[in-house]
């Protein structure tokens, strides 16, 4: 273990087990009676930490001494899940691990469960981000991400009386092993604004100038092999000195404190909701804290190797993740200019090639557009220079469109109106080089409709980088019987590059290998019915089709359509008790923002269902329908590997792109879905007759927009109406007479933005025609495997290489 793991200065004295003996005894100072899963999986977690530090910080030097470009990802989420089991993998540590857990004898899928998943995210932005610090470090690029040390995650659900309930998530309740605090490297943010706690509550006391401290904490980053260590680096908020003694010695306990709370009130919770744009000044102020302190290490840090300024650009690229650090523009900008002393056109130049942006929803009230009052309060210089960047950006405008204002009034940097507000992904495009969108059909909708005027100028700057997703984490560690079946096939090359999955395509018309995927399917069915029924007391049977759909709850993500089809399936059977139909299990599971009433309601909705069912003796054995509580990374990475049907039935145009989506199809599950988002290169990748695609797509959802009649549907189509009969009767709130009422308005009366209706009837057909694949399990295997090998495009290793290649011009650095 010394020769193979300790390089740099600092070896180690003795063995894992005695590496391992010294933290769970000494860390905490406990004696052997004390033990218990907790100590133990900290005490693991350390020792895995000491085989890494030293790599770490020998990536750190090659860095410095290679005086690399770095990449730099800035993002307001990171939902990291757990570390361990993936550090262990990526380190290569598993057989080392297995020997010392068995000598000492430790229960390996008990400690796991110790550690809280890291759930710094909302959704499919916070969990891309994760998959891209996997893949840089894996591709050894010099990248860094940049975030927020929440000191309370996306918050924890559960489900009272059919209802979400939410808890916060503490996830720092314990010391984490992982985190390393860096006081030493904190940087100062000025504000042109103090505040303080009142009644529980930030105010802000403008004119009064204050500073910020933001203290990082870094996390390992390890990429697959393990000799590339890179850094997530986590901004906390503190106040500058952290406890006024002079208040504390006159007997003013609790005001000693005071400053420092409020500055700590900042970083203290994630904003739990990631589709509308809530006007709340706290996001505001975490925004910049992020950019300020980000901004004001890295240049730090380039300055500290790099005399010259114009060379910035060549040694630093910042990706924007979607337009929460935009006032990255006006800090750089204010950099430059304030700091450096450059001239305008030299700053906004290197501004410029620095910056990139990447849009992730087309979701009107999702964009973020501030209030421009707060910049006045909060950072009163940058709306300066955010005003001179509009002034000469709508003069080129004006020379480029001579006459037409109103394309200038919407192109403006600041939107008009009782409340002028900055609109921050008109900066992102203004203020950088490169905006992409996620998939395909997206950045094409990016273009021609969301920000039509900016393409029209600036065509050169768009382009598109469809998502992926790491195999580290969504394969070969939540699923290793299908690892172990294709790494057998086509050896472990995949695990680095997964185009290598194509050559599994030959191999789906061979027997015994189908054989053995369905036994990996299975496999992974039988554990996920045992880890439901050992953890929450439910009972599923792994012998019913394992159907899912697993996201945020939103309208948009239609799973109230998915409800739709489980209530006519049920009537089929209702009415027909010998019909044949293979029985089915039916997953739901994700959070609703909490003050998204409506998603709460659907929640609601879907356990009725499933309460109603279970209690319907003719249909019970033949459906059952199950709302899994606090979806989160690590219950998806049992759930992925279980599910044979992944249901992608957003309103065609509206789901950027989807990355779920990429990790059932890797797992072998085989999608029904609209064409939306990634599903369609999904599609192109495996072939559309190996996919169950139903319903309008993008250009018929917007042709269909001024007259798209739900009534209609109501009135013509049976199985329709009965399903929404059924619900407006009472038959799944008996006891609540009413409480899906408003589902009425939103599914019947025309306020259906998102069409439902106008899918279900082929949602149920695409449903039929999988059914009788299903009844077939060679040709349903068959299927799953040309699935599996078509899903190499979708690695964020691929994704992460284009990124590197064509935004970032940055090059990979090994450590030798
Ligand atoms: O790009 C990652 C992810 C996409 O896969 C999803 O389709 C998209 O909805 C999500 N976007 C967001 C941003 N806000 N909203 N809504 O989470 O990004």
């Amino acid at each position: 273990l010394v020769d193979r793991y300790a390089c740099g200065p600092v070896g180690f004295s003795g063995s894992a087990d005695a590496l391992y003996d010294r933290h769970l005894f000494h860390d905490n100072v406990v004696g052997e009676e004390s033990v218990n899963a907790r100590l133990q999986y900290e005490a693991v977690a350390r020792t895995v930490r000491d085989v890494l530090s030293q790599r770490w910080v020998r990536t750190e030097q090659t860095y410095q001494r290679e005086n690399a470009k770095r990449v730099y990802y800035l993002s307001m989420e990171f939902l990291m899940g757990r570390a361990l089991g993936n550090n262990i993998r990526n380190l290569q540590l598993d057989s080392v691990a297995g020997e010392v857990f068995k000598s000492k004898n430790i229960d390996w899928t008990n400690i796991l469960e110790e550690e809280p998943d890291a759930g710094l995210g909302n959704g499919g932005l916070g969990r891309l981000a994760a998959c891209f610090l996997d893949s840089m470090a894996t591709l050894q690029l010099p990248a860094m991400g940049y975030g927020l040390r929440y000191e309370y995650g996306i918050f924890k659900q559960s489900i009272d009386n059919g209802w979400q309930v939410e808890r916060p998530d503490n996830w720092l309740r314990y010391n984490d092993p992982w985190e390393v605090a860096r006081p030493d490297e904190a940087i100062e943010v000025k504000l042109n604004c103090s505040f303080h706690m009142e009644d529980g509550r930030l105010k802000v006391l403008s004119n009064e100038p204050s500073t910020l401290i933001a203290i990082p904490y870094d996390r390992p980053i390890v990429g697959y092999g393990g000799t590339t260590v890179n850094t997530l680096r986590l901004w906390a908020a503190a106040a500058p000195d952290y406890f006024d003694f002079h208040r504390f010695s006159k007997g003013e306990f609790i005001a000693a404190l005071a400053d420092s709370l409020a500055a700590e009130t900042i970083t203290r919770v994630l904003y739990p909701d990631d589709s509308t744009m809530r006007g709340e000044a706290l996001r505001f102020f975490q925004q910049y804290l992020l950019v300020a302190a980000s901004l004001g290490d890295l240049v730090r840090r380039f300055r500290a190797a790099n005399d010259d300024w114009h060379a910035f650009p060549d040694k630093a690229a910042i990706q924007l993740n979607d337009t929460h650090p935009t006032l990255s523009v006006p800090e750089l900008m204010r950099i430059l200019l304030d700091d450096a002393r450059l001239g305008w056109d030299e700053a906004w130049d290197i501004t410029q090639r620095t910056l990139a942006y990447t849009n992730h929803t087309l979701l009107p009230e999702a964009l973020e557009k501030w209030p421009l009052e707060w910049f006045e309060m909060l950072i009163p210089r940058h709306l300066e220079i955010i005003y001179e960047i509009n002034r000469r950006f709508l003069d080129s405008v004006r020379e480029r469109f001579p006459g037409d204002e109103a394309r200038v009034t919407r192109m403006s940097l600041v939107e008009e109106g009782s409340t002028r507000k900055i609109r921050m992904a008109n900066l992102a495009i203004v203020g950088s080089h490169s905006t992409n969108g996620v998939a395909a059909i997206h950045s094409e909708l990016l273009r021609t409709k969301t920000v039509r005027d900016f393409h029209d100028m600036l065509p050169e700057r768009f382009n598109n980088k469809t998502n992926g997703v790491t195999q580290r984490r969504w394969l070969l560690l939540c699923n290793p019987a299908l690892s172990a079946v294709i790494t057998d096939a086509i050896g472990d090359r995949w695990i680095t590059d997964l185009s290598e999955l194509r050559k599994l395509t030959p191999l789906a018309d061979d027997a015994e290998f189908r054989s053995r995927v369905r036994g990996a399917k299975r496999g992974a069915k039988a554990s996920f019915a045992a880890w439901l029924r050992t953890t929450q007391g439910v009972v599923v049977n792994p012998d019913t089709i394992f159907d899912s759909v697993v996201k945020r709850i939103h309208e948009y993500k239609r799973q109230l359509l998915d409800a739709l089809r489980i209530i006519v399936l049920y009537n089929r059977l209702r009415e027909n008790p010998d019909l044949e139909m293979q029985p089915r299990t039916f997953f739901f599971a994700g959070k609703a923002a909490p003050a998204y009433a409506l998603a709460k309601l659907i929640i609601k909705l879907v356990n009725n269902i499933s309460a109603v069912i279970d209690n319907d003796l003719v249909v019970r054995g033949r459906l059952k329908v199950l709302f899994l509580p606090d979806y989160r990374v690590s219950l998806a990475e049992r759930l992925i590997p279980a599910t044979e049907v992944s249901n992608q039935i957003s309103t065609a145009g509206y789901e950027a792109s989807g990355t779920g989506n990429m990790k059932f199809m890797m797992n072998g599950a085989l999608t029904i879905g609209t064409r939306d988002g990634a599903t369609i290169e999904m599609a192109e990748e495996s072939g559309e007759e190996n996919f169950f695609l139903f319903g309008l797509t993008a250009d018929q959802v917007a042709d269909n927009r001024g007259w798209y009649n739900p009534q209609w549907h109501y009135e013509n189509e049976p199985e329709t109406r009965a399903a929404l009969d059924l619900i407006f009767s009472d038959h799944f709130s008996a006891n609540e007479p009413g409480i899906f009422e408003p589902l009425r308005k939103t599914l019947l009366t025309g306020g259906d933005f998102y069409m439902h209706l106008a899918d279900l009837t082929s949602y149920i057909e695409a449903d039929q025609r999988l059914l009788k694949l299903y009844a077939d399990p060679d040709a349903w295997t068959r299927m799953a495997i040309l699935n599996i090998a078509g899903s190499g495009k979708f690695s964020s290793d691929r994704t992460i290489a284009e990124y590197a290649a064509e935004i970032w011009d940055a090059k990979p650095c090994p450590v030798r």
